[in-house]
């Protein structure tokens, strides 16, 4: 359920985790109180009311975004916000990527989903430390969560961070986590349309990876046109192909990661 788009109702909040509410900020002030508000869908509530309260949520939010963000810096972290429709292949490329860089890097993992620890499961497989995060109804991770999983999760200095975001094009566009960047994964199954018909998400990414490239010889998708559409809605946004399934172009996201990591700890020094 998310106070932006007003999709879904009522509000479940399971964490597979205990966690102790020392988090440095008000739990009374809990956004998803908002957002049962902003779903009521109370005969009551008039148009600008509802955008008032959207505003109050987004608000909340950035400033516990602000705390994560401050809370990464301090460490010299890299943190990540991957965003995608459902099934584009985001844990798959983490746990490729896991694969790779683990002997070398502290890599940690947040998993956002509805229902299920599945995600972070296959992510331990790996042998890296994960969090599952169930939204329940919610559309999206927020700001607020993520901070108590890092209570959980205490990522170490310098270290990578990933947080895969709900399988979902439109609503975790708006909410940011605290993350160095957004990446944006498209997988060539979708349609070279999909940044100009969900461009909120293509804007908000730094970098979109074009997933599944091993597949197209299959399909009619064009990636020119894809690239295109993507550079339209966002001109600065970096673009990068691969298949996480076959490994092909893997090289480039790597060498992409350990520089924005170098990127951190030059900030951090
Ligand atoms: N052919 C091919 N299949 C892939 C590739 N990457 C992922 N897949 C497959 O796509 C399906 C979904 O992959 P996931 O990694 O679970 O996707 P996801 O984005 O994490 O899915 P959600 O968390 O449910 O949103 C699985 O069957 C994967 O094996 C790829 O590069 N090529
Ligand atoms: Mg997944």
């Amino acid at each position: 359920m998310c106070g932006v788009c007003g999709c879904g109702e009522g509000h479940s909040h399971s964490h597979d985790h205990d966690h102790e509410h020392s988090h440095d900020h008000d739990h009374h002030d809990h956004d998803h109180h908002d957002h049962d508000a902003a779903h009521s869908h109370a005969p009551g509530l008039s148009p600008k009311r509802m955008v008032q309260i959207e505003q109050d949520i987004l608000a909340k939010n950035n400033r516990y975004a602000a705390e994560n963000r401050r809370y990464f810096g301090e460490r010299g972290m890299l943190v990540l916000n991957l965003v995608s429709s459902p099934g584009s292949g985001k844990t798959t490329l983490l746990t490729e990527t896991i694969a790779r860089l683990k002997d070398d890097l502290d890599i940690s993992v947040i998993e956002g989903d509805q229902q299920t620890a599945r995600d972070a499961e296959r992510i331990r497989a790996t042998g890296v430390p994960a969090l599952q995060i169930n939204t329940g109804k919610g559309c999206h991770l927020d700001a607020h969560r993520v901070g108590h999983a890092l209570e959980t999760l205490q990522p170490k200095d310098h270290s990578l961070l990933f947080i895969e975001n709900v399988g979902n094009l439109v609503c975790p566009s708006a909410f940011d986590l605290g993350e160095a960047h957004k990446v944006v994964i498209l997988s060539v199954t979708e349609g070279e349309d999909k940044p100009i018909k969900y461009p909120d998400m293509f804007h908000a990414a730094d970098l979109m990876i074009l997933n599944k490239t091993d597949l197209l010889p299959y399909l009619d998708f064009d990636s020119e046109q894809c690239i295109q559409y993507a550079k339209q809605v966002n001109p600065r946004i970096k673009i990068l192909s691969l298949s996480a399934k076959t490994g092909e172009g893997m090289d480039g996201w790597l060498r992409w990661l350990k520089a924005e990591l170098e990127l951190q700890r030059i900030d951090y020094a």
